[in-house]
C-alpha cells in the first residue's frame, strides 16, 4: 500500500469506530509512522487496538486537551481520557519555547491513553535542535527481577539526540524484555517466543506467547531493567499525578484497552549550557558515532530511517491477515 492509502484507511476506521476527526488524524499519522518505520508492533497493526479501546469505552473519544502552565519551565495537558497523541501535539510548542527560555523544560501529558511508541515525540524535539527524553507506565504485565508476577508496565524509555545536517539519534525501548505487542504479534501468527521473554501463570518459563501474555513478561536486563522500569512508574506517575501501571490495570476493569496514565518528556536546549559553542560540541558527539559506526556496529535508529526511506519509495506490505482483520473492523 502508498502510505496515503494506508493513512486514509486508519483515518476512516477511526472515525468509523466514533473517534473525533482531530483525534482520527492525529493517531493515524503515528500508526502511519510506525508502519512506514517498520515497527510492525506499533503500526498499522494499533488499529485494532485502538478500535477495542474506543469501543470498550476506555478512551473518550472527542476529549479537548486542556494545556496549563504550573511553574515556568513546566508544561501540563490534561489530556481529558483521549488517545496521547493530540494531547502531545497541542504541548508540545509551549515545551518547546520554555526549553530554549529556560534551557530545560518538561512536559506532563495526564489523563491519556497510550498505545504507541514513543520515538515519534523524542525525535520531533530532535528535529528541532533539543535533547529529549520520554517516559511513560503501561499496564502491570512485567515481572520485577527476582519475582514471577506483574508488577511494572512495558515501561518504555525513548531518547533523542539532535545532529547537525543528519537525523537526529534516537533510541525507544521497552524496559520488559521486548514490547508486549511482539508477543501479540508472535501469538497472532502462532510463532514461538524466545524462553527468556517472560513466564507463565505459575511462574515457569515459557516459549508459548499467549501463556507469557495470561502470565508475566521479564524486564530486560535483569536487575537493570527492573530498577529502569520503577524509575518509568515513579517518574510518569506519581511524580506528575497520574496512574502506576498496576492502578492503570486495574483502572482497565478487565476491558482490554491500552493503558491510561500519563508521560513524561523532557526537552534540553543544548545552547543552555553551551551558548555559541554548540555546534563545536555537537561535533564532538559526533565523533562517538563514527567510532561506533566505523567497527560496523550499528546506531539504534538506523534501521528505521532505512526502512522509512524505503517505505517512501515504495510503500509498505501488511501481512494479508491482518489486513483482512483491519477491513473487518466495524463490519
Ligand atoms: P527493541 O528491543 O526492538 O528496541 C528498540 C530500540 O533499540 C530502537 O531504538 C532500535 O533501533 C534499537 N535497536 C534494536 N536493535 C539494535 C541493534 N542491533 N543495534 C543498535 N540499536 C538497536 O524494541 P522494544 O520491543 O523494546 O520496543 C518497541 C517499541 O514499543 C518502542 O517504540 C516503544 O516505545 C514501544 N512501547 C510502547 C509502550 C507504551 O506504553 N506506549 C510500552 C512498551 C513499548 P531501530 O528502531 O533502528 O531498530
Ligand atoms: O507493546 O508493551 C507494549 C505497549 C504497551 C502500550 C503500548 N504498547
Amino acid at each position: 500500500m502508498t502510505l496515503d492509502a494506508l493513512r486514509e484507511l486508519a483515518r476512516a476506521k477511526l472515525r468509523a469506530a466514533g473517534l473525533a476527526g482531530d483525534h482520527a488524524d492525529a493517531v493515524a499519522e503515528t500508526m502511519v509512522a510506525g508502519e512506514r518505520d517498520g515497527c510492525a508492533s506499533h503500526g498499522i497493526y494499533r488499529l485494532l487496538v485502538a478500535d477495542r479501546s474506543i469501543r470498550a469505552g476506555v478512551v473518550v473519544p472527542d476529549a479537548v486537551p486542556q494545556v496549563s502552565e504550573p511553574k515556568a519551565g513546566l508544561v501540563r495537558v490534561d489530556g481529558g481520557g483521549g488517545f496521547a497523541q493530540l494531547a502531545f501535539e497541542r504541548g508540545m510548542p509551549l515545551l518547546v519555547d520554555k526549553a530554549r527560555a529556560n534551557g530545560i523544560a518538561a512536559l506532563a501529558l495526564n489523563n491519556v491513553v497510550h498505545f504507541a511508541a514513543l520515538w515519534p515525540e523524542v525525535e520531533a524535539l530532535a528535529e528541532q535542535g533539543l535533547v529529549a527524553l520520554a517516559f511513560t507506565p503501561s499496564h502491570a504485565w512485567v515481572a520485577p527481577a527476582g519475582g514471577t508476577k506483574p508488577v511494572f508496565g512495558t515501561n518504555p524509555i525513548a531518547f533523542g539526540w539532535p545532529r547537525p545536517g543528519r537525523e537526529p539519534f534516537v533510541f525507544d525501548f521497552a524496559t520488559s524484555a521486548v514490547a508486549r505487542g511482539e508477543i501479540e504479534l508472535h501469538r497472532r501468527e502462532g510463532r514461538a517466543i524466545p524462553d527468556d521473554w517472560g513466564y507463565d501463570a505459575d511462574g515457569r518459563s515459557t516459549n508459548d506467547a499467549t501463556a507469557v501474555l495470561d502470565g508475566a513478561m521479564r524486564t530486560f536486563g535483569g536487575h537493570k531493567g527492573s530498577a529502569l522500569a520503577a524509575m518509568v512508574e515513579l517518574l510518569a506517575g506519581p511524580l506528575i499525578a497520574d496512574m502506576t501501571s498496576a492502578e492503570s490495570i486495574a483502572a482497565d476493569k478487565g476491558r482490554g484497552g491500552s493503558p491510561i496514565g500519563g508521560e513524561l518528556i523532557l526537552a534540553i536546549d543544548p545552547a543552555g549550557f553551551l551558548g555559541d559553542a554548540v555546534r563545536a560540541h555537537l561535533e564532538r558527539a559526533e565523533a562517538m558515532f563514527a567510532a561506533i559506526e566505523g567497527q560496523s556496529a550499528r546506531l539504534p535508529s538506523q534501521r528505521r530511517y532505512a526502512a522509512r526511506a524505503r517505505s517512501l519509495a515504495e510503500g509498505v506490505t501488511i501481512p494479508a491477515a491482518l489486513y483482512a482483520d483491519i477491513m473487518a473492523i466495524g463490519v
